[in-house]
Formats: C-alpha cells, structure tokens, sequence
C-alpha cells in the first residue's frame, strides 16, 4: 500500500513540471504571430470616393480578419475628418478598422505611395 502511494505521488511530481515545459514552449512559439496579427495589423485597401463634408470614405478593401470580413467596396466613417485632407480617389491606403456600435470606422489611414 505504501509503495503504491509513492509510485502515485512520483508519477504526478514528475509529470508536472513536464507540462509546465511544453506550455512555455507552446506559448513563446505563437506568442510574435499573435502580436502581428492583433487588432493593429493594417488591411490594404483602394480609396473609390471621398466624401470629406460627412467624413466619410468609400475603399475597396481586401479581407478584414478583425472583423471577420471578406474583401468588398464599402463607406466607412473616418474618426478625424483631417484623415481625408491626403487621400483621393485612386490612392491604394492602409487602414485600421474597428467597429463602433455598428459603425466601421476608420482609427487610422496612410496612403502607400509605389
Ligand atoms: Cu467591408
């Protein structure tokens, strides 16, 4: 009964730290992939209009994996209207989108210049 007692408590004192181990390893191998693709990662999109008095912007944008969206032509709010004054229909952007109680808006903009 003893021995039996001991042979369980060498099985679980040893089998711990062992897992402790694989999920460090676990963690630190996905844990730069999570990073890039958080909420900061920036979707390529093409500007098609700019409506600057309602500060909003139509793009032709490819897949948002932030918002579980397909790539397709939409009208999106900007959060600063000044976000407009350097884009113009034509320009290939990136952009960061959030979804704001229903509205998808537009947090940040650059124009990628070739
Ligand atoms: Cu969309």
């Amino acid at each position: 009964m003893k021995t039996a007692l001991c042979l369980v408590f060498f099985l679980v004192s040893t089998a711990a730290p062992a897992q402790a181990q694989q999920k460090t390893d676990e963690h630190s191998g996905h844990h730069p992939a999570a990073t890039t693709t958080s909420a900061t990662e920036m979707t390529d999109g093409e500007v098609r209009k700019v409506d600057a008095e309602a500060a909003k912007i139509t793009l032709k944008h490819a897949e948002i994996k932030s918002l579980d969206m397909p790539a397709m032509t939409m009208v999106f709010v900007v959060r600063d209207k000044a976000m407009l004054d350097k884009v113009k229909p034509g320009d290939k952007v990136k952009f960061t989108a959030v979804n704001e109680a229903g509205k998808f808006t537009i947090t940040a903009l650059q124009v990628v210049r070739n």
